[in-house]
């Protein structure tokens, strides 16, 4: 990863707007396009954001969903083992401009009702997924080229209403406390299938809740040494591997959570380690707006040196 000692005003300037959004989700070569960011639609299966700007600050509210979501009025089906593809790129359609920091894919589990009308306040989340990078380059750059990032529904997972969560974070102004920006988005389905597999109490945390702002993996200098092993926030990746869905909701997991589910990753596995929630609250409250708390607005203008494609802002 270079990073150019000039700075390039009229280039910075064309990408400030640029930020963005998970324009399409692809279920096993089934496309799922929209709603656009602040577009007032719920006709979707992902859930609608306000505004492609980041989200700033580990336990802001907005981390859930991304900023101001609402819940889409559809769901999609899918299976253990499905592909998902998200498709992340500008508001206007232009590509993803950021090129530094983990992907993360969470789950949670919506109950008997249909995601469509979940609220997901205090919800509790699994890692299903987390690429880093691998000798100096992060799997998130390939999405500046109009790749969609891939994640596999995990082979055991049993049949229900999921709210699958892909998380970028990019952080190419992270080495200053509050500098990492959060980009989260929410897509509803139905699991079918026959897995046994659910996660273990230990395995499950709330977003916000299992981040801070001074984590290793979110106050960081990512050009310091671009090779150094990732240790990524949250939660290890789960293994429903061994499950059985009466014996592992409260079974204690043993020392392997292991990330068989990562297909991509990045090889820095390093450091991962299990946060036990903070918060058990879970009860589920079915509305349909999820509750909009409005965040301060972006405003840092630090220029650090120019990354060669990413933007500063
Ligand atoms: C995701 O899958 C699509 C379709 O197979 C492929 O074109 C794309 O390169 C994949 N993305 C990555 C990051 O490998
Ligand atoms: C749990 O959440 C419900 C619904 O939001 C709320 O009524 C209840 O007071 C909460 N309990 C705790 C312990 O926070
Ligand atoms: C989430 O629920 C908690 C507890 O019921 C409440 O205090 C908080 O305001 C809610 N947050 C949002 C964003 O709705
Ligand atoms: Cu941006």
């Amino acid at each position: 990863m270079m990073k150019a000692s000039f700075f390039l005003p009229l280039l910075a300037a064309s990408y400030v707007a640029a930020h963005g959004y998970v324009q399409k989700v692809t279920i096993d070569g089934t496309e799922y396009t929209g709603p656009t960011v602040d577009s007032g639609s719920t006709d979707g299966i992902t859930r609608e954001i306000s505004t492609q700007d980041p989200v700033k600050g580990a336990t802001n509210s907005d981390l859930t969903c991304g900023p101001g979501s609402t819940a889409g009025t559809q769901v999609a089906d899918a299976n253990p083992g499905s592909t998902i593809e998200f498709l992340w790129t500008g508001a206007s359609g232009s590509a993803w401009p950021h090129n530094v920091g983990p992907m993360m894919t969470y789950m949670t589990n919506c109950g008997s009702s249909s995601c469509a009308d979940y609220d997901t306040n205090g919800t509790e989340w699994f890692k299903i997924d987390e690429v880093g990078r691998t000798d100096g380059t992060w799997g998130q750059a390939a999405l500046m080229t109009g790749t969609a990032a891939n994640v596999t529904i995990p082979s055991n997972l049993a049949p229900g209403n999921y709210i699958i969560r892909h998380e970028i974070i990019a952080l190419q102004l992270a080495q200053t406390e509050g500098g990492a920006e959060f980009y989260a988005s929410c897509t509803q389905l139905k699991v079918g299938g026959s897995g046994t597999g659910t996660p273990s109490s230990s395995d499950l945390v709330q977003l916000p809740g299992a981040y801070s702002d001074t984590d290793p993996g979110i106050l960081i200098d990512v050009y310091d040494d671009t090779t150094a092993s990732y240790t990524f926030p949250g939660p290890a990746v789960v293994d429903l591997s061994g499950g059985s869905s009466s014996a592992s909701a409260s079974a204690t997991q043993s020392a392997s959570a292991t990330s068989t589910s990562s297909s991509t990753s990045s090889g820095s596995t390093g450091g991962c380690k299990l946060r036990k929630r903070t918060n058990t609250n879970s009860t589920a409250v079915l509305t349909k707006r999820e509750t909009v708390a409005k965040r301060p607005r972006h405003v840092s203008r630090i220029m650090r040196g120019l990354d060669f494609s990413s933007h500063r802002h």
